[in-house]
């Protein structure tokens, strides 16, 4: 491929050379597209991942790859068996039905968001897009952050599962649980953590969707995900499932809407709020691991301590020791 403005490419792949030939026009593309190396790499494997699926499983097919801006799309085409179940497909190492699965995980992963349509005996389509965005740094803002979190007693494994990622203004935090606990409750909590550390910056119902695929063939997970625009004052938030979150040092009331449901099995799409954040506001969120009901002290200890500290006293206090167990606390800066 010399011709730089080529954007599109349809290549057909029939033998293995034509995956490692397809993922590296894709890489050419998204450098073109003004990828960094890093996420050029990520959009190679993410091709060379479904350009191998489409051999092993149809035989042959054709791959896609274009950008438009900075907006990557790569597509596979076969007209194979097709798949029986799409939620098994995308099962990645979790999956009981083991060979089965046609191993999208690693492609959801690295790729903003996926679809696929399979119809048996007629074929496969799956098509993935990923839009290059460059992470500022994070300045020092007005908000401290701090989490606790523990196993259940007796188990190596945290089926819990948290994220705090800071750029530019913004701040995202998460409290991840999943279903059960001991191992399959962590391999559920670290698909979607891993999941939603890459895409933190990604609107909302998107990280849902993502979440969802990336917890497919798992236990699933409950999830309250809060975004913080610090120069706006402003805060995003979706939660499906039982985590808890608590709006401590607000004069008026907050409460959020959550959805039932478990990601990666049954859950609905959030319901996504946008409110204005008061300054002096503390919010507090946790997995059912930690009682909900609260001494009348509670709010004003956390108040005198540092996130990390009010944190880890509130799961000292409230932890129940029957479950995997998640403080985090967002509150001013003292
Ligand atoms: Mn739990």
């Amino acid at each position: 491929m010399s011709d730089e403005a080529v954007q599109w490419l349809t290549s057909p792949v029939e033998v293995p050379a034509d995956v490692l030939i397809v993922s590296a026009d894709a890489e050419l593309i998204a450098q073109r597209a003004g990828f960094s190396e890093h996420e050029c790499a990520e959009l190679r494997l993410a091709v060379r991942e479904l350009a191998s699926n489409l051999l092993r499983h149809a035989g042959s097919g054709t791959m896609t790859v274009s950008a438009d801006g900075s907006c990557v799309t790569i597509e596979s085409v076969d007209h194979g068996p097709g798949i029986a179940s799409v939620n098994e497909a995308v099962a990645d190492g979790f999956s009981t039905a083991g060979s089965l699965g046609y191993g999208l995980g690693t492609v959801n992963r690295l790729m903003d968001e996926v679809s696929i349509t399979s119809a048996l005996g007629k074929g496969t389509t799956v098509r993935a897009h990923r839009t290059h965005r460059e992470l500022e740094p994070a300045v020092r803002g007005p908000l401290d952050i701090g989490v606790a979190t523990m196993p259940k007693p007796g188990f190596a494994e945290n089926g819990d599962g948290y994220v705090i990622r800071m750029w530019g203004s913004t701040a995202l935090v998460a409290v991840i649980d999943g279903v059960g606990h001991g191992a399959p409750a962590h391999a559920a909590a670290q698909a979607a953590r891993v999941y939603l550390e890459a895409h933190a910056d990604i609107p909302m119902e998107a990280i849902f969707r993502g979440v969802g695929v990336a917890c497919r063939g798992t236990r699933g997970v409950v999830m309250a995900v809060a975004r913080f625009d610090r120069q706006a004052g402003s805060l995003e938030f979706a939660s499906v499932g039982n985590i808890e979150s608590h709006v401590l040092g607000t004069r008026t009331p907050m409460s959020f809407i959550v959805r039932r449901g478990i990601i990666g099995v049954n859950a609905p799409d959030p319901k996504v709020s946008t409110s204005r954040w008061p300054s002096g506001g503390t919010l507090v969120l946790h997995s059912d691991g930690v009682a909900s009901h609260w001494d009348d002290d509670a709010a004003a200890t956390i108040a005198s301590l540092s996130a990390t500290a009010g944190a880890r006293e509130l799961l000292v206090r409230y932890g129940k020791l029957m479950d995997d167990a998640t403080v985090l606390v967002v509150k001013p800066r003292g």
